[in-house]
């Protein structure tokens, strides 16, 4: 739900009602199974107005960014001069990246200092959708854990822009599969398939294989080592899935690190010169740096201080 809109050049400086969005969205319940099992599909969703504001964001820029098949990197960025990822109308999705809803629930999953440090639309269009490959998310280190910290947290936020279950190539997750830390992927080279490394899975137990069934504007949140993946879509039906990523400021976003070592498109992702973001609470790294990669986004930095800090002041 928005309050007054005053239309300025750039993003939207549309403000959320905060006490209306932040309501619990995870309960005491999921919170656990999250740090027992490394994902959650908690009950509670966006709420039917912003889900269907999200939604027909989502067909916009479909249709103003027509190479959306597949992996849509950093959906959130507009395309801007300086910028070398996002999208036409990125300004639109960096709205929900900084949504109330979902930072109470990245906040109640990994703490009150919050970095939003990525993002993607994972597009599987009807009958062609391509398969994910059993994969953990700390593939790509560029998150790292910061002093005394012996795991990085991250709430990888993925919101069903289509009504999502097991027949339309709706995530997977392996229970428990994170406990060991970073396992071996191996290469693939297979243009079926939407990345190129893969986790040999036949180790674990096919009981604890989970599949999210979501609707459109519901979501589940993973860790960064949780094995999870996603059958290929050869239903008639459309399978969008909508993704933000939040690491906590008391862990370090490394970009000594470079570029991705692994993707599922040819060029790596230039993690190192990527824009994040603080968006709850305080920084607790120095080496957390705000700066690189904000070219010509002054007005999305702007909305991201004003919200961060009404939603620190309420959330704490
Ligand atoms: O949506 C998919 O198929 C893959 C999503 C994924 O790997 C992720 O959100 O980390």
């Amino acid at each position: 739900m928005l309050r007054e809109s005053v239309k300025e050049v750039g993003v939207e400086r549309r403000e959320y009602e905060i006490g209306v969005e932040t309501r619990e969205m995870v309960s005491d319940a999921e919170v656990r199974h999250f740090k027992e099992n490394g994902f959650v599909i908690p009950a509670a969703g966006l709420r039917e107005d912003d889900a269907r504001e999200m939604r027909e964001t989502i067909e916009r820029i479909l249709i103003d960014n027509p190479d959306w098949h597949g992996i849509v990197r950093m959906p959130h960025i507009p395309l801007r001069e300086g910028q070398i990822e996002g999208l036409i109308g990125g300004e639109d999705l960096f709205r929900f990246a900084i949504h109330p809803t979902i930072i109470e629930a990245a906040r109640r999953l990994i703490g009150p200092n919050l970095i939003l440090w990525g993002g993607e639309i994972f597009a599987k269009p009807p009958g062609i959708g391509k398969r994910t490959p059993w994969h953990q998310d700390c593939y790509n280190p560029a998150v790292k854990p910061g002093p005394g910290r012996d795991r990085a947290q991250s709430a990888q936020v993925w919101i069903a822009v289509d009504d999502v279950d097991a027949t339309n190539g709706g995530l997977r997750f392996i229970a428990k599969s994170g406990r060991e830390g970073r396992l071996d992927h191996a290469k693939l080279q297979n243009a079926a398939d939407l990345l190129n490394f893969e986790i040999d899975t036949s180790g674990f137990d096919p009981r604890d294989m989970v599949d999210s069934v979501l609707p459109s504007g519901h979501f589940s949140v993973h860790d960064l080592y949780v094995v999870h993946g996603a059958n290929a879509n050869v239903s008639g039906r459309r399978r969008i899935g909508l993704t933000f990523h939040y690491m906590a400021a008391e862990d370090i976003y490394d970009r000594s690190f470079g570029d991705s070592i692994g993707s599922g498109r040819d060029k790596p992702a230039p993690l190192a010169s990527r824009p994040i973001w603080l968006v709850l609470g305080e920084n607790q790294v120095e080496l957390n740096d705000f700066i690189t990669g904000h070219q010509n986004l002054q007005d999305l930095d702007e909305l991201a201080e004003a919200t961060r800090r009404r939603l620190t002041a309420r959330l704490g």
